[in-house]
């Protein structure tokens, strides 16, 4: 049976390079691109696209009849700091999209489903450094709390209906085409950028404030390698623990200077410091790595290396 998959939120960070990779594996017929609006013209124009909205289950269900979609990719939602000014909203569309997918899938009317959780599941009980798969789990954000609660449906629907969903908590996700919005750790793109436009940087998280990260290209790698795992595999049917790199604003602005000498940083934490001291410093991910092998690549250095020179072009 041929793969066709149906990616709902193309247009957002992540989005962005899931769709460009998945249509170069899978080929750009056999990938529907979907999103709110018409948000980014690279998405849009090179391939199929339908303008929907992941709160509509109709539209949904339509999109899937129409091109006999096997897969769904949901990445439509509001990240951490957007979540706080919006709380309603946040829960709204952070549960409510995954229920459609979910019951479609229940349905019979999909094969497979990966959706997004995030190291935001964790909270300030969790044990912070090298934080284990299994642990304390009390999110203190909005956004943690609706990530915590769709693991935990997912991880239902799997073992009650059978429903073939994966997923991975990504940490803090760095990449040079497409801006990230309304996240806590998108000062780590930001200060790329920035660097490079006007040589100084104020941070809004203080200097000592390590969080996990990783590099784009190793987190969509991920998500395709989960996808294509055999499903007995793929044991935990909640989510998996992600990692790549942790480093602190300091660390990441010291790398940038290795590049840029004049370059300098200054700190203004805002509320978003709050969010940042309630999440895991390093991540063990052992369990992906034994379950569907999974190994990250990219180091501080090369990261900074490969960002620089691209945001340079
Ligand atoms: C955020 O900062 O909200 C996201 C995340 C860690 O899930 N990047």
């Amino acid at each position: 049976m041929t793969t066709k998959i149906l990616i709902i939120g193309a247009c957002g960070q992540i989005g962005t390079e899931l769709t460009t990779k998945l249509r170069s594996i899978y080929g750009n017929d056999n990938v529907i691109a979907s999103d709110i609006r018409k948000l980014n013209s690279d998405i849009v124009n090179n391939g199929i696209f339908e303008v929907v909205n992941a709160l509509d289950y109709n539209q949904i269900e339509h999109l899937i009849e129409k091109y006999q979609i096997t897969d769904v990719y949901l990445m439509a939602a509001l990240l951490s700091a957007t979540a706080e000014k919006n709380p309603a909203f946040a829960w709204d569309l952070n549960m409510n999209s995954l229920f459609h997918v979910l019951n479609l899938a229940k349905a019979g009317k999909i094969k497979k489903i990966f959706w997004p959780s995030s190291i935001a599941v964790f909270g300030p009980t969790t044990p912070r450094n090298n934080t284990p798969q299994y642990t304390i789990m009390e999110p203190s954000t909005v956004y943690g709390i609706s990530k915590q609660t769709g693991e935990r449906w997912c991880e239902y629907y799997h073992n009650q209906y059978g429903v073939d969903v994966r997923s991975i908590r990504y940490p803090g996700l760095i990449s040079w085409t497409t801006e990230p919005g309304g996240g806590t750790t998108d000062y780590a793109v930001d200060i790329y950028h920035k660097a490079l436009e006007n040589g100084t940087f104020e941070c809004f998280l203080s200097e000592d404030t390590k969080l996990p990260m990783m590099y784009m290209d190793d987190a969509i790698r991920a998500t395709v390698e989960i996808m294509q795992a055999n499903a007995d595999d793929v044991k935990i049917r909640s989510s998996y623990n992600l990692s790549g790199i942790s480093f602190t604003p300091a660390e990441i602005a010291n790398e940038i200077k290795k590049h840029i000498p004049d370059f300098t940083i200054s700190y203004k934490p805002d509320f978003r410091q709050k969010i940042a001291d309630s999440w895991p410093a390093s991540i063990d991910d052992s369990s992906a790595r034994k379950d569907w092998g999974w190994r990250h690549e990219f180091e501080m250095d090369s990261m900074t290396k490969v960002m620089l020179e691209n945001l340079r072009k």
